[in-house]
């Protein structure tokens, strides 16, 4: 039978030398540490046999909140090798988050950081979790000690294309997160396509600076550079200075925009820089024009835009080649295999230049929300079209533009931010009638969060407090960067609250 396991692909990829380098530290603790692909092998066996000694049910969920490291990485692929399923958390969260993702997913394993141990595994604990471990950034912590003590070889768990291979969690427009069940078909059909449609080489050489908690850093640079057997280069934090530094040893960099807007603002950054890079990928959120533009008459370089979400991985990428033909502003062509089309609200197909609700279909599209197959149902069509809830259009050519959102979202320096999110822990104040929560232009995060409350009658509230309060509570990047008192909220006839209005009463706060 054949084994449809996303490991076993991405170990078929390893160059024929495996002590040739992986991975190089350019950070982090005893940067730099030169990983080889049999490490790589290696260390994903014993953890993979570690996991398998706990005899956990199929379908067991690993949910993950640890510092970017070589380790975390590889803890990843090992829990797909053993055949379980890698849930990410984003190390920003703080505990209310964590126990909604843990309580949800309810995980047989939650790997944290030593440092984070105390609470997160008394939450993990009372929601019947049985297994805590730890892993630190620098090699620490119990995962890694008990792993020592397996074996170095294992034979990757025998999945089939539609298995679960990871759970990733994405805010909902109203209520809790849901989680997003991509299998391993899904992401092995994408890191297919996209190894083709960027036209990996050998000898590329990819500088990984991004998270590794969310569809980019983890599945669209990391497999990019594993199936093609490339080396990385590894940051575990993004420093401007120190990747350019690095550039002329690279030929690949994946970013958000404002990887490239902070890269920009240094003047470090020229041709001879980027002299050897073959490509630079924008996405995640829009790469303005004035960030494309300023990009190419310094370096030389035109950034390759492309358009994903957690549900679907990549749906359309610009063109490789010619780099030309890549455009500011639009985010490209369907990847091949992959339909997306642009539909109005009443279901009937766009005109091109029309603009409606962009939706797509292929092997690449998730199977659903984690136990919410209602939700599920609601976002897809009736003849099977996941309904992305951003909005656009499409060109006579095929190529698809982005011009909004039809979910109330803001996306900060990449990372989603959903207003009802914020406005209800921000209700939950005292003496809060109502809050708006939008986002506005921001030179760095593209957009800022922004929030503007209405006191109850007679109640005096203090903004700065208030945004200390939410900074205890929530993730720093959903904490609103301004907060504004008003005595009533904008509303259209209907009694909505008409964001558009505040959006544009704020636009120039950080321009
Ligand atoms: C950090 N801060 C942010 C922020 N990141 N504020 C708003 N938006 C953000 N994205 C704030 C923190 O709250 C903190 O404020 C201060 O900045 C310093 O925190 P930091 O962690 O030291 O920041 P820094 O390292 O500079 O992080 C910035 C960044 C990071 C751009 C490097 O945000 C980042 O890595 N973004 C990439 C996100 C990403 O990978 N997205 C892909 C999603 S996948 P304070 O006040 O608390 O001190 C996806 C699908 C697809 O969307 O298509 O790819
Ligand atoms: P996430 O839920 O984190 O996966 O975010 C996915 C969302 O990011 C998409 O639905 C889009 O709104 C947005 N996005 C991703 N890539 C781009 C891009 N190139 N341009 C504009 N928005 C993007």
């Amino acid at each position: 039978m054949q084994n449809h396991n996303l490991f076993a692909a991405l170990r078929a990829a390893f160059p024929a030398d495996l002590d040739s380098t992986a991975i190089e530290t350019a950070d982090g603790p005893g940067a730099p540490r030169y990983y080889t692909w049999r490490d790589l092998e290696r260390a994903t066996a014993m953890i993979a046999n570690l996991l398998a000694s706990l005899q956990l049910p199929a379908g067991s969920r690993v949910a993950v909140q640890t510092d970017k490291s070589v380790e975390a990485l590889m803890l990843y692929l090992a829990v797909l090798r053993a055949g379980y399923v890698y849930l990410p958390l984003n190390t920003a969260y703080q505990a209310a988050e964590i126990d909604y993702f843990i309580g949800n997913a309810e995980p047989a394993v939650v790997v944290c950081a030593p440092k984070h141990f105390a609470w997160i595994s008394r939450i993990a604990f009372n929601a019947g979790t049985r297994h805590v471990f730890t892993l630190g950034d620098d090699r620490t912590g119990s995962l890694l000690e008990r792993a020592a003590h397996c074996s170095d070889r294992h034979e990757p768990a025998v999945k089939q294309a539609d298995e679960l291979a990871a759970i990733l969690y994405t805010s909902g427009t109203t209520g809790r997160s849901k989680g997003a069940m991509l299998s391993h078909g899904n992401l092995l059909a994408n890191a297919q396509v996209l190894k083709d449609y960027w036209a990996w080489q050998p000898g590329d050489v990819l500088i990984h600076a991004l998270p590794i908690f969310h569809v980019h850093g983890l599945f669209v640079a990391s497999h990019g550079a594993l199936l093609n057997g490339s080396k990385m280069i590894w940051f575990a934090k993004f420093d401007p200075k120190a990747v350019i530094a690095r550039l002329p040893e690279a030929t690949v960099f994946m970013g958000v925009p404002t990887l490239y807007v902070r890269m920009l603002a240094e003047p470090a950054l020229t041709r001879e820089a980027c002299a050897r890079m073959r490509l630079f990928i924008a996405g995640s959120a829009p790469l303005l024009a004035e960030t494309f533009n300023a990009w190419a008459e310094r370096t030389g370089h035109t950034i390759l835009e492309r358009y994903g979400m957690s549900e679907t991985v990549m749906l359309t990428s610009n063109p490789y080649a010619p780099a030309t033909a890549r455009k500011a502003g639009t985010v490209g062509f369907a990847l091949p295999g992959v339909g997306v089309r642009v539909h109005d609200d009443a279901g009937r197909p766009c005109a091109p230049g029309e603009i409606g609700g962009i939706q797509v279909r292929g092997p690449n599209v998730f199977a659903g929300y984690w136990r919410m197959p209602e939700k599920t149902k609601e976002e897809f069509t009736a003849d099977g079209w996941f309904k992305t809830g951003d909005v656009g259009q499409v060109d006579a050519e095929g190529r698809f533009t982005i011009v909004g959102r039809s979910k109330d979202l803001i996306i900060s320096g990449g990372y989603n931010v959903y207003p009802a999110e914020i406005e209800g822990y921000l209700n939950d104040m005292p003496g809060v009638a109502e809050s708006a929560v939008i986002g506005v232009p921001h030179p760095d995060f593209g957009e800022a969060v922004v929030a503007v409350v209405v006191p109850k009658a007679g109640a005096a509230l203090d903004g700065p407090a208030m945004v200390a309060r939410l900074k205890q509570q929530i993730a720093n990047f959903k904490v609103p960067k301004q907060l504004y008192l008003v005595p009533e909220l904008p509303r259209n006839a209907m009694g909505k609250v008409q964001k558009n209005l505040l959006r544009d009463r704020h636009k120039g706060l950080f321009a």
